[in-house]
């Protein structure tokens, strides 16, 4: 099989599970299960809750408890999407090629599709206690990552740096704070948490967070140069984004050409590092070096 071939088995895969995780749409309140299955069904790359099962795997993890936390690694990057996209923040009208919640629900539906996502993505998680009692201790480590890095010391932390930045010159230290946790807190969380349910050591979950941060940091950049380059057919949602919300990125910053240096040298640094803990992991390592050259 080729990388591809096995990349969209995997993605299939996922999307099953996230269909098994998906609430039934049931009482009075069926509207908001209808708005989150609108988005956690709307397609993605499922980066996220593929990093976090190939982590597992490298660490010889092979039990169902992994499930609920990919699950709920979607629905948390899933609500960020949908905030992300309300008027009050970036406005937008597509997101995943489908029009956005607020557009199809109203706005304080998709503030609610929001809210419930990060919500069920707790309860979801928590499902893990009933799969795997035994496995209490690295369940609650991995509860405890899944908030931080989702929370205000992660993602929400480097959201809202970044919605006070809009408009205003900054420096390339606040770009570097607001990417790391803006988007790279979500992708440490994915892998570090493959790496505490499959019981590795504490070295080797420090060195993971390193290689994700990296990874992450990368991803981000690379968003970067997609919103000046690619089109919004490919990406299914608008392009020129940064520039219509007065945003300083790293292509702005430091120019086309070394942003896309800076994602090949972060990412085959990860890679390498990768490789120095594992060095039989051939797929991990492949799906890493494929988001250098990705084109959505
Ligand atoms: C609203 C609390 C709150 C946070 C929003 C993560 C985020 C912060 C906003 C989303 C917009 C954005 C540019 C985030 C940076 C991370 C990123 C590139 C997200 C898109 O992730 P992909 O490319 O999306 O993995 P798919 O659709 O493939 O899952």
């Amino acid at each position: 099989m080729t990388f591809k071939e096995e990349y969209q088995k995997k993605v299939e895969q996922i999307e099953k599970l996230l269909m098994r995780y998906c609430p039934e749409k049931e009482g009075y309140q069926s509207d908001i299960m209808d708005a989150m299955e609108y988005n956690l069904l709307a397609g993605g790359k499922r980066l996220r809750p593929m990093l976090m099962q190939e982590v597992y795997h490298l660490f010889g993890g092979n039990e169902e408890l992994i499930e609920p936390f990919m699950a709920a690694m979607e629905m948390i990057h899933t609500y960020s999407l949908v905030h992300d996209d309300l008027p009050a923040m970036d406005n937008d009208d597509y997101r995943r090629g489908r029009k956005t919640t607020h557009l199809v629900y109203g706005e304080d539906m998709a503030i609610l599709t929001g809210d419930a996502l990060l919500n069920y993505a707790f309860e979801t998680a928590m499902t893990a206690f009933d799969l795997a009692p035994q496995k209490s201790f690295v369940i609650g480590k991995a509860l405890q990552v899944l908030s931080q890095k989702a929370g205000i010391y992660g993602m929400i932390g480097g959201q809202v740096v970044d919605v006070k930045s809009t408009g205003k010159k900054i420096t390339g230290e606040t770009l570097d704070f607001i990417y790391k946790l803006k988007t790279a807190a979500l992708i440490e969380a994915s892998m570090v948490i493959g790496a505490i349910l499959a019981e590795a050591s504490h070295e080797e979950i420090k060195m993971v967070e390193e290689i994700a941060e990296k990874i992450g940091l990368a991803f981000q950049i690379q968003d970067d140069v997609l919103d000046v380059e690619s089109t919004s057919e490919v990406l299914g949602k608008p392009i020129h984004s940064d520039e219509k919300n007065e945003k300083m990125t790293y292509v702005t910053w430091k120019g086309l050409k070394e942003a896309k240096t800076l994602v090949e040298e972060l990412s085959k640094e990860a890679v390498s590092m990768l490789e120095s803990l594992h060095p039989s992991d051939d797929f991990l390592g492949q799906l890493l070096l494929s988001l250098i050259h990705r084109e959505k």
